[in-house]
């Protein structure tokens, strides 16, 4: 495949950005007619922020699995689409080319419409990182059923407030997952999700692990015999659902400051798109790498930079099952070696627990092949950058340090690589169709160079968010009404003297824990439903590998007689409230939390005490009840 749109010269990425910005419909309807669409767009924008709404070539019909599958198979039909490597390395890899994955997905298509799921339906997937996982994804998007996709790491309850919000009819899911020495009981958790949804009518169960499974008459059929009943039907074709550019393809759940995850929602069109232009621009990507991204397709970069984005640019995309550390901590660069992969994109946490090995995992290993590197997830700290430059890229790939959100789709600012000059730390520039802008807490724009401010954005993208499922209130609220005609990050930001952009974090009530965004209410809420809590508060920490730790503040109705166990307790209810991932890396018992006068917890002052910055409280004065903060302060962990 050729990209006419990719960015091949600084000169040319400035041109493409002027013209970005002074016609962006032009710029975007370049990009967009080359891809193939059933009927074209009669518009290719329409906006406004206060609603907010946004529509993205209006009157286009297309289907994204056309896109993805159908316009490769006269030309790359025998190239590998995925090449799968599981989680046991003496287990053996798959390779399914183009027509493979174009005829299985096809096939699981007819399985989806055989059980009755029709365009529009909501359809749950809960699964490891194995092929079927992204063919599941694609045959949704085949028939025009919504995915939501829910990471492995959820607890039953989770999947529970994901499924109930989004009124799924059928989940899809496996007996267990791999995940380096553990099983994980997939489908067990998913018999105690749906205990309370009533909307679920079928759930279809992939074997991977043959861990038992209790099988549901009515309700639960196995993947491989309804695969069969397709078979004796004649294998007959799926014919792609006509999509509108703007319906629905899929939700997926993120954590917000309030409240519980909320259902982002992002659209055919525009997310096709933007998820391949960003793709191969941002790796500069060239017919026959082998590309491999460490994410899991749970979450949104597995969506964009696992199946969308390299799929709809015919590339060939390595899912990997397992975790980096297992069965050792070469095992990325084994991989890298065993099907020389071109280009690597992972993140920051990872790098860092991986260099904490040394560099005896990396010694013999051969990494010649690989050309370009990629992080996400969280702010690179410098030390990360220059051992994944030094040691992984051996001082010859470029490293994209790429920002970007559930909610945007896509990689918004980012260098591109091999052209864009990097700097360690630095995101850099904004894409070409991405215009950012500082604003003060007023809302005031903050211009010229050497500035710090809160992130926005200040014209529509085609990947962005159009609301979050069922609640529109909520979109606006959250990403539109904090400043008037801007979409709201929640990250804070600088601006250097070069013009380049340095993302410094949220500077919301949000966690980003190991590269996973978790809402400190979240979390909250969870320990406060464990017996015996009276009130708690929760707040991040720098962490060496994490890049943050949950720390919380907890209340209890009586002093504890065993502190270690009510701990484990909390944990444990937590665990069970959201997941492993959202577990508290510390918990302090104390008295009284830090409240003004009007009742509010004052959360930067127990976010100075978890940093152990004891002497630099900053303004107290509106404490209610100083001598709270002494008794934090003392027993302080
Ligand atoms: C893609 C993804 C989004 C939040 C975002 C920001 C942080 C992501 C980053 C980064 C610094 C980067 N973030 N990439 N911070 N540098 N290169 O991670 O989406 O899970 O929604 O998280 O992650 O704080 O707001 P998501």
């Amino acid at each position: 495949m050729a990209y006419p749109y990719q960015i091949k010269s600084l000169e040319e990425y400035q041109q493409n950005y002027q013209q970005s910005v002074m016609d962006p419909e032009g710029f975007w309807a370049n990009v967009a007619d080359h891809f193939y669409w059933r009927r074209k767009w009669d518009k290719v924008l329409e906006w406004n922020f206060k609603d907010p709404d946004v529509k993205w070539f209006t009157g286009g019909k297309l289907n994204i699995t056309e896109n993805c599958l159908d316009r490769h198979l006269g030309t790359l039909g025998n190239t590998p689409a995925i090449i799968w490597e599981p989680n046991d390395p003496e287990e053996h890899h798959r390779v399914i080319t183009y027509r493979d994955l174009y005829n299985k997905v096809c096939q699981f298509a007819n399985v989806l419409k055989n059980n009755g799921v029709k365009k529009g339906d909501r359809v749950c997937i809960y699964m490891g990182m194995i092929p079927e996982l992204a063919i599941a994804v694609l045959a949704c998007a085949r028939i025009g059923a919504i995915h939501s996709v829910v990471f492995g790491g959820f607890s039953a309850q989770s999947i529970a407030d994901r499924i109930q919000d989004a009124q799924a009819s059928l989940v899809i899911t496996c007996d267990g997952a791999f995940r380096g020495n553990k099983d994980i009981p997939l489908k067990s958790v998913i018999d105690d999700a749906l205990m309370g949804c009533p909307s679920v009518k079928k759930v279809i169960v992939c074997t991977r692990t043959r861990t038992p499974v209790s099988m549901i008459k009515g309700r639960d059929l196995w993947w491989e015999d309804e695969i069969k009943q397709v078979e004796t039907m004649g294998n007959p074709p799926c014919p792609a659902e006509e999509m509108d550019a703007e319906d629905m393809l899929f939700i997926l759940y993120t954590s917000g400051s309030t409240g519980k995850p909320k259902g982002v929602v992002h659209t055919c069109g525009g997310y096709m798109v933007y998820a391949n232009y960003t793709f191969v621009n941002t790796f500069q990507y060239q017919p026959g790498e082998v590309y491999f991204c460490t994410a899991d397709v749970g979450w949104i970069t597995g969506h964009s930079y696992i199946i969308y984005g390299p799929l709809s640019a015919g590339a060939t995309t390595l899912m990997f099952e397992g975790v980096p550390t297992y069965p050792d901590a070469g095992r990325l660069w084994s991989i890298v070696d065993k099907f020389r992969v071109n280009i690597l994109y992972t993140a920051p946490t990872a790098i860092r627990s991986l260099m904490g090995y040394g560099l005896g995992p990396v010694n013999h290993k051969d990494l010649s092949s690989l050309k370009k590197l990629g992080s996400v997830g969280e702010p690179i700290n410098e030390e990360a950058w220059h051992w994944f430059k030094d040691h992984i890229g051996k001082g010859r790939c470029p490293i994209v340090d790429t920002w970007w959100q559930t909610e945007t789709g896509g990689i918004m600012i980012t260098p591109i690589a091999g052209i864009t000059k990097e700097k360690p730390g630095y995101a850099t520039l904004p894409l070409p169709g991405i215009q950012p802008i500082l604003v003060d807490e007023k809302g005031e724009e903050i211009t010229g160079n050497n500035v710090n401010g809160n992130l926005c954005i200040k014209f529509p993208w085609p990947g962005m968010l159009r609301t979050t499922y069922g609640d529109h209130e909520r979109c606006r609220t959250t990403y539109f009404a904090t400043y008037d005609n801007l979409y709201f990050t929640g990250d804070g930001c600088l601006r250097d003297e070069d013009g380049y952009y340095r993302i410094t974090g949220r500077v919301d009530d949000v966690l980003n824990v190991s590269g996973h965004r978790i809402g400190t209410a979240e979390v909250e809420n969870a320990i406060n439903m464990h017996a015996g809590v009276v009130e708690s508060a929760v707040v991040g920490y720098p962490h060496d590998i994490k890049g943050q730790g949950i720390y919380a503040y907890v209340i209890t109705e009586r002093q504890t007689h065993d502190p270690e166990l009510t701990k484990k307790d909390i944990l444990q209810t937590v665990s069970r409230i959201i997941g492993p991932i959202a577990k508290p890396d510390k918990i302090q018992f104390v008295s009284g939390l830090p409240k003004t006068r009007s009742g509010k917890i004052m959360r930067r002052i127990l976010r100075k005490i978890a940093e152990g910055e004891l002497d630099n409280l900053g303004d107290t004065s509106t404490l209610l009840d100083p001598a709270v903060v002494e008794e934090i302060k003392r027993s302080r962990l």
